[in-house]
């Protein structure tokens, strides 16, 4: 057996070498965790490899302009709207052929196994951050997506995509947006929770069968997190155990663990449905749309706190065009594209008041976090070799 401690060095080790965090970050997490500066070094030596992220091989032009006869895109379901793809095809000629992942991680894995032939993928935030350090990703020539300059000046420069901790490269355009939280069916709920502890023992027993909740190693460990009063981000082993025994005292009253088939459980009539913001909307739509429908669903931003996250495009490093790639993120930035798309997907776009006059569904906006909500709401963070401790945590839960 191995000590926490000593757990928690090794898959630092282990990240380093497969270049999944930077020597750098190694250096500060090593000695974060009470090394000395000479074990450190030592274990640097050890570790080999001498390359940073955004000082790849890789080289920043766009290749042959060539317009190939097919676009690949990698995506989550439910998150193009058919008709822009078709637009795109009518504009550019090229068809864009879509398959589907259902979470950050299966996309991860997929690729950091070596699977190639897409040109476009949409990982969220911190994916995007683990992607850029693994060296799965390619930099992206700014010159070529121009509607850049109509995204949020709050997703031009994020965290997770810092061109400053990347030699001056960026490696990903913001999607979408949104917030996980859930919804209630209100004809079978009365009066609606508001809080994540109504949906975990012992509030939520006599629910029993009646929650369905995320199939997701950050979300679901998240809500627990934030139940706890903890951060979503944390990297404190004996936090994350806490919000590992809630989900697991959870599980009997849970009726499926899926982050697919949301607005299936809305409309079906599943009390509570964990999902994110835009599956709520698209469940209103598909019971009609019209005021009986938006009466039967409630939006639930969790009083203790809520995730927040963004979806970005980005370009594998195992792509077929990244001339394609390029017009197809920057035509899904131009803001009547970006309304289209959000008024199907009915997630937020990322260029509000562009997006807005270009005849956005107003309905969109009705998940906007209030200037009150995003007190309380935190954005997903890479959590470096600690992400290890989150599959451990949610293979626990799934298997108990
Ligand atoms: C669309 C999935 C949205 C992903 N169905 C949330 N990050």
């Amino acid at each position: 057996m191995t000590t926490p401690d000593e757990k928690e060095l090794l898959g630092l080790i282990e990240e380093v070498k497969n270049d999944r965090i930077s020597r750098k970050q190694f250096v500060y997490r090593a000695l974060g965790m009470g090394l000395s500066a000479s074990a450190v070094g030592g274990l640097l030596a050890a570790c080999g490899k001498k390359k940073e992220a955004g000082t790849t091989s890789a080289t920043n032009t766009i290749g042959p302009t060539t317009k190939p006869a097919e676009l690949y895109l990698y995506n989550w379901s439910d998150y193009m709207a058919p008709g822009v793809k078709k637009d795109f095809e009518k504009e550019t000629g090229i068809k864009v052929v879509e398959s589907f992942f259902d979470d950050n991680e299966a996309l991860y894995a997929k690729l950091n196994a070596g699977a190639t032939g897409y040109d476009v993928i949409v990982p969220s935030d911190y994916m995007c951050h683990i992607m850029i350090m693994s060296k799965l990703l390619e930099p992206l020539v700014m010159d070529y997506i121009p509607n850049f300059q109509y995204v949020d000046e709050q997703f031009k420069e994020p965290v997770y995509d810092n061109p400053a901790e990347n030699g001056d490269m960026k490696y990903s355009v913001p999607y979408q947006w949104g917030t996980t939280g859930y919804a209630v069916r209100t004809d079978k709920l009365d009066p609606v929770p508001t809080t994540w502890a109504a949906i975990f023992p012992p509030e939520a027993d006599p629910l029993k069968g009646g929650i369905q909740m995320l199939n997701d190693e950050r979300e679901c460990p998240g809500c627990a997190l934030i139940l706890g009063g903890h951060s979503i981000n944390t990297t404190d082993q004996g936090e994350l155990d806490e919000a590992t025994q809630k989900l697991i005292e959870q599980k009997p009253l849970v009726r499926a663990y899926d982050s697919v088939n949301m607005k299936r459980s809305m409309v079906q009539g599943t009390p509570i449905t964990m999902c994110w913001n835009g599956d709520c909307l698209m469940a209103i739509d598909a019971l009609g749309g019209d005021e009986k429908a938006k009466s039967l669903l409630a939006w639930v931003m969790p009083q203790e706190g809520y995730m927040t996250w963004v979806d970005t495009l980005a370009i594998p490093t195992g792509y077929r065009n990244k001339y394609a790639a390029h017009l197809f993120m920057d035509y899904l930035l131009k803001p009547e594209v970006m309304a289209k798309l959000s008024s199907w997907t009915w997630y937020l776009p990322v260029e509000t008041e562009p997006a807005r006059q270009a005849g956005c569904d107003p309905f969109v906006f009705t998940t906007v976090p209030t200037p009150e909500d995003v007190k309380r709401g935190e954005l997903y963070n890479d959590v470096g070799a600690f992400a290890r401790s989150y599959k451990d945590a949610w293979a626990q839960v799934k298997s108990s």
